[in-house]
C-alpha cells in the first residue's frame, strides 16, 4: 500500500495544552509521526497539489487566519504559545473584529489546539498527504495511506480545535468528488466524533458522514455526535452517528462499525475515506475504549469487503510506544 508523510508535517511542536485546570503536555506530540513511519516502513513525500482543494473545504478567511495568527499574536506582545480564550458564544453578533484575541476565539472551539508560527506550513503537508493518498487511489491503487498529523477531523470549514488545523479528511472526500465520484462516503472510527467533518457535510447529500466514537455525553467533543444528529437540508439522512459507552471493546465496536459500512454501501458510495485513530486502543492516555492490537486487522478487513476504493487518513492516537504497530496492524488488514 503507498503511504504518504511530508516531513513539513513534524514542525507544528506547541509545548503545552490546556487540560484538566492547568497546562499538561501537548499529547499530538510528532513523535507519533515518527514511531508510525518507523513502524510502516517509510512514506512518500506527497506532489504538492497547491491550496485550491484546501479552500474547496475551508473558507479563505480561516486560512489567512492560520497563516496570521502567530505573527498577530506575536506582534500585540505575548509571551505565550497563541491559544483561544475568549469565544463568540453561538448566538453572537457575525462581529467583524480583528483584534488576535477575538479572531482567536472565533476561528476555534476550544483552548486545547495552540497555533505556532510551524503550524499552517504542517497542517498543509498533512492536507498534500491526504491528497496524495487519495489521488493515487484515484489513479487505480485501492488504497492508500496519508500519516496525516497534524490530525484534522475535529476542524470545520473556519474553525480549529482537537489539535486539528484543516481537515483533510473532508478535503480528500472533495477532491474525490471533483474528479468525478457522485457519491463519497467517510468513515470516521476515531475514539472521539469527527464533529469538523460532520458540519463541512452537514447539508449536503453527496457524501455520507458515518461515524463510530465515544458517547458525546460523557466524552469530547461533548457537542456534537449524538444519535439523534443526521444531518440537515439535502444531507438529511447522510450523518450517521453511533455512540458507544467508555469501556467498548472490540464486538461492540466491530457491529457500530457493520452498521456504518451498511449504510455507506446503501448510500451508494464509490470512494470511501476512512479517518482512522488509533486512540480506541485500549491503552491510550486520554482515551476509554478496550480494543487490542490483534482487533485492527480484522476491522480494516471489514472496511476492505465492501469493496470500495479507500484513502485512509491517520487522526488520532497517543500512546506512543504502541501507536507504530496499531497503525500497521490496521493497515495489514487491507
Ligand atoms: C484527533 C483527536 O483525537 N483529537 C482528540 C482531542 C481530544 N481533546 C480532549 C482531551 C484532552 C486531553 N488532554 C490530554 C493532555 C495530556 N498531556
Ligand atoms: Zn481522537
Amino acid at each position: 500500500m503507498r503511504r504518504f508523510f511530508a516531513p513539513e508535517q513534524l514542525r507544528h511542536q506547541p509545548r503545552q495544552e490546556l487540560h484538566n485546570g492547568g497546562f499538561t503536555d501537548y499529547a499530538a506530540i510528532a513523535a507519533r509521526a515518527e514511531a508510525i513511519l518507523h513502524a510502516v516502513g517509510g512514506a512518500e513525500p506527497p506532489a504538492d497539489q497547491g491550496e485550491a482543494p484546501i479552500l474547496a473545504v475551508h473558507t479563505a478567511a480561516y486560512i489567512d487566519f492560520l497563516k496570521q495568527a502567530p505573527r498577530l499574536w506575536a506582534d500585540v506582545g505575548r509571551p505565550g504559545e497563541a491559544i483561544p480564550y475568549a469565544f463568540p458564544v453561538v448566538g453572537r453578533r457575525p462581529l467583524r473584529l480583528s483584534r488576535i484575541d477575538a479572531l482567536m476565539g472565533a476561528h476555534a472551539f476550544d483552548a486545547t489546539t495552540p497555533i505556532t508560527s510551524d503550524t499552517w506550513a504542517a497542517a498543509y503537508g498533512s492536507s498534500q498527504s491526504a491528497l496524495a493518498a487519495t489521488r493515487a487511489v484515484l489513479g487505480g491503487e485501492r488504497t492508500a495511506f496519508a500519516l496525516c498529523r497534524p490530525p484534522g477531523h475535529h476542524a470545520g470549514a473556519d474553525y480549529c480545535g482537537g489539535y486539528c488545523h484543516l481537515n483533510h479528511a473532508a478535503i480528500a472526500a472533495q477532491a474525490a468528488r471533483d474528479a468525478g465520484h457522485a457519491r463519497v462516503a467517510v468513515l470516521d472510527i476515531d475514539y472521539h466524533h469527527g464533529n469538523g467533518t460532520q458540519d463541512i457535510f452537514w447539508s449536503r447529500g453527496d457524501v455520507f458522514y458515518a461515524s463510530v466514537h465515544a458517547d458525546p455525553a460523557t466524552d469530547y467533543p461533548f457537542y456534537w455526535g449524538h444519535a439523534d444528529e443526521t444531518g440537515d437540508g439535502d444531507g438529511t439522512g447522510a450523518t450517521l452517528n453511533l455512540p458507544l459507552p467508555q469501556g467498548t471493546s472490540a464486538a461492540a465496536f466491530r457491529a457500530a462499525q457493520a452498521q456504518a459500512l451498511d449504510a455507506i454501501a446503501r448510500f451508494g458510495a464509490t470512494f470511501l475515506v476512512v479517518s482512522f485513530g488509533a486512540d480506541t486502543w485500549a491503552g491510550d492516555p486520554i482515551s476509554h475504549f478496550a480494543l487490542t492490537t490483534d482487533d485492527y486487522p480484522r476491522l480494516a478487513a471489514d472496511i476492505s469487503a465492501l469493496g470500495l476504493p479507500t484513502a485512509v487518513v491517520m487522526e488520532g492516537g497517543y500512546a506512543v510506544e504502541a501507536l507504530g504497530r496499531n497503525v500497521a496492524a490496521f493497515l495489514s488488514g487491507f
